[in-house]
């Protein structure tokens, strides 16, 4: 459920249809933390939803209601809020995050 499919690269090297977490994070332009954290997602190449509340009171509400939090950026994997920033920094250095998008990180070096 609310996973889309995408063509993805598989940690053999081939390719292989996978299914990605839906991503979508609430944010306003003039904050930093918005832009850590859209900054982080674009790093991974990945797609995910914004949604600007910068000057939108109704999706605002909408992003408080479902995060229970008032403050910027607000980020929901697969409809689950994670939090802001510092919560999606510590998901991406702790490898889970990596995990569920089937990125490899394991970073194998090749044979001699
Ligand atoms: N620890 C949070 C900090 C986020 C934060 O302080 N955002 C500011 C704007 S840059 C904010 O929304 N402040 C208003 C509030 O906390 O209600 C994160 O990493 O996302």
């Amino acid at each position: 459920m609310n996973t889309v499919k995408t063509f993805t690269r598989s940690s053999s090297g081939g390719n292989a249809f996978a299914s990605t977490p839906r991503i979508e994070i609430y944010f306003k332009t003039w904050c930093p933390y918005s832009r850590w954290a859209l900054a982080l997602l674009s790093d991974k190449g990945i797609s995910f939803k914004t949604i600007d509340v910068t000057d939108n009171r109704v999706l605002e509400a909408e992003m408080i209601d479902r995060s229970g939090r008032t403050s910027v950026p607000q980020i929901f994997i697969d409809n689950e809020g994670i939090g802001g920033y510092d919560d999606l920094k510590a998901l991406d250095a702790s490898g889970a995050f990596d995990q569920q998008l089937g990125v490899d990180t394991e970073n194998t070096p090749l044979a001699a």
